[in-house]
């Protein structure tokens, strides 16, 4: 352990030295980096409050924070239950980086018949042409720990599981599909029969199907989510491409539907008919919290567990080759920018970015697909702005990609997490 603080082969005294040496270390990042969550709400008080074993389990959750001091949450949860036992540490946490207040219960509510015109929510609307749309929630089984405290074997007992589960998807005509696996084996001498080279592997992460190498994440790789990779990594993708089921990321499951349209309740809907059939499948079990909603293994993503985006062209507020002015505009607006091949990547060459509302817990997940149709509605009004302002006297841009052909609905904006710009690049 970096501060060398363990229960094992350790005296009484020795052990109080270690935790005073961690302690000392946790001060030093409170001052040096106060948007650090983890240090602000790991108190020594707190910590103290539990038995050395508890205190073993809570050091797992915050290690990631100590060891990189830039955290915007820095912590991760190791079990489902971990929400519950250390209450202490996680709920002030989880209430400031979600701005919730203190008696907030999350409500889960899928019924999107009442968004948009009818259900309907049709960025043609906006004066935008077809997009890249995705919704993906994330979800984890009670059964199993969260992947941040699974070892190899319990990483392929997981994906075994899973295989079940798959198998009833591909019997559906609804779904069918094929399973992408990274496994080099279920265990000595047992052969994973969906193993996928690497060059499969690339493919499917170019086509935004599969994820990175998250060993390549700091933050992942200190809570040990990352570890053992690439056993009990890969995923399920049905026959029409659209619905998709990763296994082995930050969350042991991610679920998801994306597809090129213009109606962003088609994608919120059919996810929906997927998470149905998946929980419908025997054995299948997800973790939930009363308080918090769905169990995720960032407290970032607890109550929904789901981002929903689109891909957009912003050419007038990237127009310096960043995504610093994009993300100054869509900060206060509750929305979340990312590259183009998600999370920590570069912006596209045009422009493109991924869009989504930041909200996750203490909102339904039918106002989120809302809230990213609002936002993107108010965004484009910044980036036709954008154009007048860095180019007052040039030509004026093409009509098409220029601006909402409707004004933006007048709404207050959900509160959203508490995150300034600079942070934001971290904390999502
Ligand atoms: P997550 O959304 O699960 O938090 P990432 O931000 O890393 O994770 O994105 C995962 C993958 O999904 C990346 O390949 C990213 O490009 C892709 N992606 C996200 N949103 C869209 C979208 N609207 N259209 C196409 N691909 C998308
Ligand atoms: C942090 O605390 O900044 C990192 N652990 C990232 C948190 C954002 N969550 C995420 O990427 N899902």
């Amino acid at each position: 352990m970096g501060s060398g603080v363990s229960t094992e082969n350790m005296t009484d005294e020795q052990y109080k030295e270690a935790v005073d040496k961690l302690f000392a270390q946790v001060e030093e990042i409170r001052t040096s980096n106060p948007g650090n969550r983890c240090v602000k709400y790991l108190t020594r008080e707190v910590f103290d409050s539990y038995d050395k074993a508890d205190q073993m389990t809570l050091y797992k959750c915050a290690k990631t924070g100590i060891e990189n001091k830039d955290s915007g949450l820095g912590c991760y949860a190791m079990k489902p239950e971990d929400y519950t036992k250390f209450e202490k540490f996680f709920d002030p946490l989880i209430r400031d980086y979600h701005g919730a207040k203190d008696d907030a219960v999350h409500v889960t509510d899928w019924d999107a018949s009442g968004v948009g015109e009818n259900g309907v929510l049709d960025v043609t609307k906006l004066g935008l042409e077809e997009l890249s749309m995705r919704v993906r929630v994330g979800r984890n089984l009670a059964q199993f720990n969260l992947p941040g405290l699974m070892d190899q074997a319990e990483r392929i007992k997981f994906e075994v599981t899973m295989l079940q589960a798959f198998a009833k998807l591909i019997e559906d005509p609804e779904f069918k599909g094929t399973i992408y696996s990274m496994s080099p084996n279920h265990g000595e001498g047992v052969e994973n029969p969906n193993l996928i080279d690497a060059a499969k592997y690339q493919e499917l992460v170019d086509a935004h199907v599969m994820f990175k190498d998250m060993d390549a994440d700091p933050f992942l790789k200190s809570a040990g989510i990352s570890s053992d990779w690439p056993y009990g990594r890969g995923c399920w993708q049905s026959e029409d491409k659209q619905c998709i089921i990763w296994f082995g990321e930050e969350d042991q499951l991610r679920i998801m539907c994306m597809k090129k349209g213009t109606m962003l309740n088609e994608v919120f809907d059919r996810l929906k008919k997927l998470l149905d059939k998946v929980e419908s499948i025997e054995g299948i079990e997800f973790a939930k919290s009363d308080k918090y909603g769905y169990v995720t293994s960032c407290p970032s993503n607890l109550g929904t567990g789901m981002r929903a985006s689109v891909h957009v062209k912003l050419p007038n507020l990237t127009a310096d080759g960043t995504d610093a002015k994009a993300k100054e505009v869509c900060n206060p607006l509750g929305l979340s920018v990312r590259g183009t091949g998600g999370e920590h990547t570069p912006i596209g060459a045009d422009g493109t970015v991924d869009i989504s509302p930041r909200a996750r817990l203490f909102i339904k997940e039918r106002d989120i697909i809302q809230a990213l149709y609002d936002g993107i509605s108010k965004l484009m009004v910044k980036e036709k702005e954008a154009a007048t302002t860095t180019t007052e006297e040039a030509p004026k841009e093409d009509a098409k990609e220029e601006a909402p052909k409707e004004e933006p609905k007048e709404e207050a904006p959900k509160e959203a997490p508490k995150e300034d710009v600079k942070e934001e690049t971290k904390a999502e």
